[in-house]
């Protein structure tokens, strides 16, 4: 493929992976990357000298253009920003806030900066100071998350900026692939998907809670504190929710949380673990390598406009 989101990422496929914290780790970035798509480091709440030997693994595991998602609620972003910024990966995401006052240093070094937003105000913004692609992610997907589903956000944001538009949430497949470029994408972010890959190195307790999720599994919790969060129904979430109702204090509601990544990640703790996942978690049937999923998305798309052309009568 040659679209334009290819042509300025230098790669093949218009499929950037989502940066989940602590599954988007080197080996799922360059798996993606080798698959023709545009990996992700997600530096999550790391220290930024983990981030960085992540960086040089991930050079070592590919020679393919790949990314760092910086989640900017970290107590660790200035460092990290730092690490990037002397590392040099090919592109910088970032999210869960605002990257302006990181702009232009990033711009300097010759990074490729894509803000993963949920709102058209944050979008022209980020296109004002310099963003060279945006990512709107839908609040389909898995995480921190905003309000609009991906299905009104992205015709808004492709028709509010100029530079190439990702769109992110709820896309599992081809069908949803084709209805993103549809709705005014250039290309699509996965996250979920690449849980059950057979590159990410998550707990196989994780990658079967993702495969056994159903339609209303993946629950919002925190919409009380002001950061909601997608993840698979669990203990972890029921009492969360549990407080929230209750209007426990902030404090003991957050405590809930902590560690709750590693607890899914690496114990394979599916009660008290936080299985961060997206609504198309419930579309997501096996584990697979990285680079099938990948061609997956742009599998038979002229026998669906065919089908497209006869439901709609044209
Ligand atoms: O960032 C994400 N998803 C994430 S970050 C994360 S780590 C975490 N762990 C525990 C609790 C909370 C987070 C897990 N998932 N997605 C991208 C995203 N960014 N979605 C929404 C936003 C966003 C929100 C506000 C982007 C910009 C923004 O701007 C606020 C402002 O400054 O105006």
């Amino acid at each position: 493929m040659n679209n334009r989101l290819c042509e300025l990422l230098g790669i093949e496929y218009p499929v950037i992976q989502g940066g989940m914290a602590w599954v988007a780790t080197a080996e799922l970035a360059a798996a993606v990357s080798n698959g023709g798509g545009l990996g992700l480091i997600a530096a999550g709440g790391a220290p930024a000298d983990v981030v960085r030997s992540q960086i040089k693994k991930c050079r070592e595991l590919t020679d393919k253009p790949f990314g760092v998602n910086v989640m900017l609620m970290s107590p660790f972003a200035d460092d990290v920003m730092k690490v990037v910024i002397e590392e040099k990966p090919a592109v910088v995401a970032t999210g869960a806030g605002n990257p302006g006052k990181y702009m232009e240093e990033l711009k300097a070094a010759g990074i490729k900066v894509l803000p993963v937003i949920a709102s058209v105000a944050m979008a022209q913004r980020m296109e004002k100071m310099g963003a060279d692609a945006i990512i709107a992610e839908g609040t389909e997907a898995g995480g921190h998350i905003g309000e609009i589903t991906t299905m009104c956000l992205i015709p808004q944001i492709a028709d509010a900026v100029s530079v190439p538009v990702v769109a992110a949430g709820g896309i599992a497949d081809a069908r949803g692939a084709v209805a993103a470029f549809a709705l005014g994408a250039d290309g699509i972010q996965v996250g979920t998907r690449f849980i059950c890959s057979d590159e990410c190195i998550a707990h196989e307790n994780y990658k079967n809670a993702v495969l056994k999720a159903k339609d209303r599994d993946a629950v919002v919790t925190g919409r009380s504190t002001g950061a909601p969060v997608r993840a698979l129904k669990n203990k972890l979430t029921k009492e969360y929710q549990r407080l929230e109702k209750e209007n426990a204090p902030f404090e003991e509601i957050e405590k809930l949380g902590v560690g709750g990544l590693r607890r899914a990640f690496e114990e394979g703790d599916v009660q008290m673990g936080s299985l961060m996942a997206g609504q198309s978690a419930a579309m997501v049937h096996k584990i697979e390598p990285c680079a099938d999923i990948i061609r997956s998305y742009f599998k038979e798309i002229d026998k669906m406009l065919e089908t497209i052309k006869t439901k709609m009568d044209v």
